[in-house]
């Protein structure tokens, strides 16, 4: 029920919500709305949104079991789903209705919703882009649960002290969650470590499972609503707990050792959320956590399964049931799946097989080696002794099927082997019992068929497929940009916000002088709240005619701040040499955590504030640049940063980005986006024309061909390239504030020299550096051609249709999962 169309109703929910609101208040906090802390408004606020969910997640459930459809389970490590309160408002269609009881009681929308704690659940580009999902999958009404880790700390909090990151726990969960509901009914018990018997007594196998530790999984239970729609989907993420019954008897039997170690595995296993962001580190704690959630979903979906459908064989599983992982880290889920099928359930191996085979999908969403996630045997041996087993078999059946394909292959059989080398490689797990594998834009997954899992490809052609990454728009343009919002709507209607297909009826506008007036007064206003942000939060004035140039997202190598730092550096060179240089005045944004452990990433961090000192502390330079440092990322800052951005930073070394998403997020906000043919940034300048685009650099076939027949060397260009010379010496030549007698050399000597084997410069930034200067240069060309930049920005936006999540799960639900929309009556 779209309330903004409907007047009558729009008065009556605002009473309701008045009177819902000042009851809420004094029922759960006693307080008159006078009395009220921000936080109990928010609280109180959330309480009355969180009703109205409810509702619908009922029906939805009842419509669901009824219905008998086919549902997603969607496994993630990760959901990075940001503050709900405004959000939930918007899908619910009740904006116009919160807008006006809140003002009429006095309560600023904005100032409670800072209120809420904010679940930063995730790391990066992964887990925000299961968030986008579970909003998209809602919208298009599909039966569908996400399953994840209710970390007790999100990601950590970023400090910046004195230049270098500083990491602070993120305890969000201290003042409580509004929107989340355990379900205590649903509790599974999951077992670490002990000892496996095979049991033949009785003529057919028995397996028993003795000495293990016990953790009790508790799911709470997130609802998501979607966007105009009455369907509301739920997010369950699982929390571990001690088993305090178990606990007595193993007290009673005199293992107090083991009994205590259950309670402290119990109070760590959901405690943190690993900070690391395409890179795995083998820690065990982590392979509890994946085995947690895992077999917690596992034991949920078969025993839901068997209420829903009792008179089914589980053979059938697959028609009521899709499994998708994202990425490796629940592909425990697999063997678990079979675990239960053949020891609980009495399925022979090769319907277990069968089964599981249809319901796995994976999605791969990254080409780094350092990312694919490989266990050592002998820990995956001593925690999970049984799925060992069974992974081990699944590895042989697997070989053996190879072997009938690739007799005597030895090479190929051992790469595709699942284990090897006293290793359990995950994705060679993933990829044998998927029955579908997709990567995340159309150039990641050629390189995954040609080049990374072509061996696969070659032996199931049909099997890795590219489905574009998308996000969704209501939160990254109805959310983050309402003033956008508004603007499109009065152009083209409101139905671009489920349909954003429809983005493109604005092409035309592009060349309406009147709209891109509107258009830029709205990025105008957008550059001032972000302004007016960095004012009152870090006490830093920047100027908003200033050119806002961004790059925000988790800093690694292979993303390339470095090359933006040393453009940085090349500006201010010319600047020194020429203080009238033809420089168009610039406020560059980061915003980038770095993995704690991360070494060159923090001194990357250290090396862009000693620049954005070097550049204010000149009183010429700081005219034209400015440099600003955003510390602590997070879904919230996103929702700020973006709108305001005109330029969007999207420069990876080209073949290392599967996707990339902030892209999409910059684009449908109307910032133009300097960056190489990387990821989606390919088919964005397929969709909207090169000339809407700023495209440089080495194509991901030359980075291959480079790095492979080591045709690279950094030394030469340093030798060859004057101006390029000039800022690398900077690193180590005493220009830079920097209070370490180091320096920046380890920057230098990586760039120059390499370090531990690894070539020099591995991510190209010296090779790339040159025609990334020189598209700079077009950018303030362009920039200064008021007119035709504002062209460029609204054709941007009109073209990001495509990149909806909306668009992104119904490829998934087509090419994947086969689900049928839930039917729900409308009142
Ligand atoms: O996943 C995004 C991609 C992006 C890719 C990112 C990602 C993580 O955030 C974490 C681990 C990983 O292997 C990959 O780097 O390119 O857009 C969503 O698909």
């Amino acid at each position: 029920m779209d309330i903004k169309r409907n007047q009558p109703d729009l008065q009556a929910r605002k009473e309701q919500i008045i009177s819902e609101v000042i009851g809420k208040l004094r029922r759960h906090f006693g307080r008159t709305l006078e009395e009220a802390t921000p936080s109990q408004l928010y609280k109180a606020v959330a309480m009355t949104v969180r009703d109205a969910i409810m509702e619908k997640w009922t029906a939805t459930r009842k419509a669901r079991v009824q219905q008998q459809k086919k549902r997603l389970y969607y496994l993630s490590v990760e959901f990075l789903i940001g503050r709900s309160l405004v959000n939930n408002i918007i899908n619910l269609c009740q904006d116009e209705a919160y807008r006006q009881a809140l003002e009429e009681l006095g309560v600023d929308l904005a100032e409670i919703e800072q209120s809420e704690p904010e679940p930063s659940l995730g790391n990066g580009g992964l887990g925000r882009l299961a968030a986008c999902f579970m909003d998209s999958l809602a919208t298009l009404g599909l039966p569908a649960m996400g399953c994840g880790i209710r970390y007790e700390y999100g990601l950590f909090r970023q400090k910046i002290v004195d230049g270098s990151q500083v990491e602070m726990p993120d305890n969000w969960l201290d003042d409580g969650n509004v929107w989340e509901v355990p379900n205590l009914d649903d509790q599974m018990e999951v077992h670490f470590g002990g000892q496996i018997e095979e049991d033949w007594s009785s003529g057919q196998l028995h397996i028993r499972h003795t000495g293990y530790h016990t953790v009790i999984a508790v799911p709470y239970d997130i609802p998501i609503s979607g966007y105009d729609s009455d369907v509301a989907l739920s997010l369950r993420l699982w929390s571990a707990r001690a088993p305090q019954q178990l606990d007595m008897s193993l007290f009673s039997r005199g293992e107090y050792a083991r009994a205590a170690e259950e309670a402290e595995l119990a109070q760590t296993i959901s405690k943190v959320l690993y900070p690391e962001d395409n890179h795995q580190e083998g820690k065990m704690l982590r392979l509890q956590q994946h085995y947690f959630f895992t077999s917690a979903t596992i034991q949920y979906i078969v025993k839901d399964f068997k209420k829903r459908y009792p008179h089914m064989p589980l053979t059938r599983l697959h028609e009521k049931v899709a499994i998708h992982i994202n990425d490796t880290h629940p592909a425990l889920a697999i063997p678990e799946l079979m675990r239960i099928l053949l020891d609980q359930e009495g399925l022979s191996w090769e319907d277990a097989w069968q089964v599981t085979r249809n319901c796995f999908a994976y999605t791969n969403h990254t080409v780094m080696s350092e990312a694919l996630e490989r266990w050592p045997l002998q820990m995956f041996r001593e925690l999970l002794p049984r799925i060992h087993m069974i992974t081990n078999a699944i590895n042989e059946q697997y070989c053996h099927d190879l072997w009938e394909i690739y007799p005597n292959d030895f090479g190929k059989i051992s790469y595709m082997s699942i284990i090897a080398y006293d290793q359990v490689r995950m994705a060679n797990l993933a990829l044998a019992m998927s029955h579908k594998v997709n990567g995340v834009s159309q150039l990641h997954a050629d390189i995954l068929r040609k080049d990374l899992f072509a061996d696969w490809a070659r032996t199931e052609p049909d099997k890795i497929i590219g489905i574009t990454n998308g996000v969704t728009i209501r939160r990254w343009c109805v959310k983050a940009n309402p003033g956008l919002t508004d603007l499109i709507t009065e152009a083209i209607g409101p139905d671009w916000i489920k349909d954003a297909d429809q983005l493109q009826k604005l092409i035309p506008f592009a060349a309406d002088a009147a709209f891109c007036e509107r258009f830029r007064r709205v990025k105008a206003e957008n550059k001032a709240r972000l302004s007016n942000y960095i004012a009152s939060k870090m006490d830093i004035k920047v100027d908003p005619g200033s050119l806002f140039d961004c790059q925000a997202k988790r800093l690694h190598e292979y993303k390339r701040q470095l090359l933006n730092a040393l453009h940085i550096l090349y500006l201010y060179r010319r600047l020194k040499e020429d203080p009238a240089a033809n420089i168009e005045k610039r406020t560059f944004f980061f915003a980038a955590k770095a993995s704690p452990g991360y070494y060159r990433a923090k001194e990357i961090i250290r090396l862009i504030h000693a620049v954005k000192v070097l550049v204010e502390s000149d009183p010429v330079v700081r005219e034209k640049l400015q440099v600003v440092f955003l510390p602590n990322y997070c879904v919230s800052l996103a929702e700020v940063l973006i709108p305001a951005a005109e330029l969007s930073e999207q420069i990876s070394t080209a073949g290392k980005e599967a996707s990339g998403t902030s892209n999409m997020k910059f684009m449908l906000n109307g910032a133009l986006t300097i960056g190489t043919l990387d990821g989606a940034n390919v088919e964005m300048a397929q969709l909207m024309g090169g000339e809407n685009i700023f495209i440089f650099g080495r194509k991901a076939q030359e980075v291959e061909n480079m790095l492979r027949n080591k045709l690279y060397h950094a030394g030469e260009l340093y030798e060859t390239n004057r101006a390029l010379k000039n800022v690398l010496d900077m690193l180590v030549d005493g220009s830079l504030p920097a209070d370490h007698p180091r320096q920046f050399s380890d920057l230098y000597q990586s760039l120059l020299f390499g370090d531990g084997g690894n070539i020099a410069d591995p991510y190209l930034v010296l090779d790339d550096f040159a025609p990334y200067a020189e598209a700079q240069e077009e950018v303030q060309r362009v920039y200064r051609d008021t007119q035709e930049w504002t062209r460029r920005a609204v054709l941007n936006t009109a073209h990001a249709g495509f990149f909806s999540s909306d668009r992104t799960i119904q490829e998934y639900n087509e090419r994947i999962w086969h689900l049928e929309p839930i039917q729900m009556e409308r009142e």
